[in-house]
């Protein structure tokens, strides 16, 4: 068992590593299966009078065909009294069926899913859906001759995002550079001047994106804490790798960037967070740029002005992950 005795530091408690790393494990799977797309039997967007108008199956899990075809074919006489909007669900053996009305364009939402699939995950799912089918592909079939699949072709790429998940993005960073900081005013909460260093880790959900769950991991930055890091690593999609942009703490940190997250097999989009911008010592991102040779960003955490300015580079950052992720799948 591994233990860091934190005694020397002022704290009289030992942390307990293996446990940590264990209960960290039990919170990936979690989460990798919460909503998970590939327990996703499939998805039906459904006229009023009970045309099947898109189905999309991704075959995960062996079914009982005929108990879908029953379910579909039944599902009209019961969702006329349902409220635009609301969303029910229903199990049936090993089955779970999510439906939606959009009474407006005469539509019922569908999903097939396993009955262990996580409720709040798929509610999100099909509203997304939902809202895409009524923003983009709606009008379209006004001059739809009935048959042909190109007019699909842009929402079925738009179910497939919804559909593919989390992003897990990672705050990294020594201590007191201003992770939690930032992670704070992401998250619009109040930011505490006085510093509480993060232990181990933190874990938030970011409302960002209609298209993907945002989860963000604001890693403890104190030197005890940097064994944690390759581990806390696994699955991550995007780094945001912060510094407090003085010279010393930025050599430290590009020797974190070539170390612990270049050398990984898994591709990382990272950007750097140059903060602290407000002090007199703080190097210009263009700088850091030159010597981490990764995109650079402004920040003074402390100040709310700065907010928009940190969300839409989250954005922007989600939108590049997603884009090089379908390169490559199409390559
Ligand atoms: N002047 C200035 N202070 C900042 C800025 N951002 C954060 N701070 C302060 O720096 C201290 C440390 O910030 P934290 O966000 O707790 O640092 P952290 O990176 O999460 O540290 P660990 O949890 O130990 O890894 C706090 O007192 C913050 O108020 C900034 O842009 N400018
Ligand atoms: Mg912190």
């Amino acid at each position: 068992m591994r233990y860091i005795n934190l005694k020397n530091q002022g704290y009289h408690k030992k942390i307990n590593l293996s446990k940590i790393i264990y209960n960290f494990k039990k919170s990936l799977v979690l989460k990798k299966n919460a909503g998970d797309p590939r327990l996703i039997h499939s998805i039906y967007v459904i006229r009023g009078d009970g045309e099947i108008l898109f189905e999309k199956s991704f075959g995960a899990i062996k079914i009982d065909e005929s108990l879908v075809s029953v379910f579909l074919s039944a599902l009209t006489s019961f969702t006329g009294a349902m409220p635009d909007g609301s969303i029910k669900s229903v199990v049936s053996g090993r089955l779970k069926f999510v439906y939606t009305v959009d009474n407006k364009r005469d539509l019922i939402h569908v999903f097939c899913a396993d009955k262990e699939d996580d409720e709040l995950g798929l509610h999100q799912r099909i509203k997304r859906v939902r809202d895409v089918f009524a923003e983009e592909q709606y009008a379209k079939l006004a001059t739809w001759d009935g048959k042909s699949r190109e007019i699909w072709a842009d929402f079925e790429a738009s179910v497939e995002k919804i559909l593919s998940g989390i992003i897990k993005i990672a705050l990294v960073g020594f201590g007191g550079v201003g992770k939690t900081t930032m992670l704070n005013l992401m998250r619009g909460t109040d930011v505490p001047i006085e510093y509480n260093p993060t232990i181990a880790v933190d874990v938030k959900k970011l409302d960002v994106s209609a298209t993907y769950d945002v989860i963000i991991w604001d890693f403890a930055g104190q030197e005890r804490y940097t064994p944690l890091w390759t581990f806390l690593l696994r699955g991550t999609n995007i780094v945001l790798l912060v510094t407090d942009s003085t010279v010393e703490n930025v050599v430290s940190t590009k020797r974190v960037y070539l170390n612990v997250i270049k050398k990984r097999k898994q591709d990382i989009l990272t950007y750097c967070i140059c903060n602290k911008q407000d002090l007199p010592r703080a190097m210009k991102p263009k700088l850091v740029e030159r010597l981490l040779n990764v995109p650079c960003f402004p920040m003074v955490a402390i100040n709310p002005t700065y907010r928009d300015e940190l969300m839409s580079l989250i954005t922007t950052a989600i939108d590049e992950w997603a884009r090089s992720t379908q390169q490559k799948e199409e390559a």
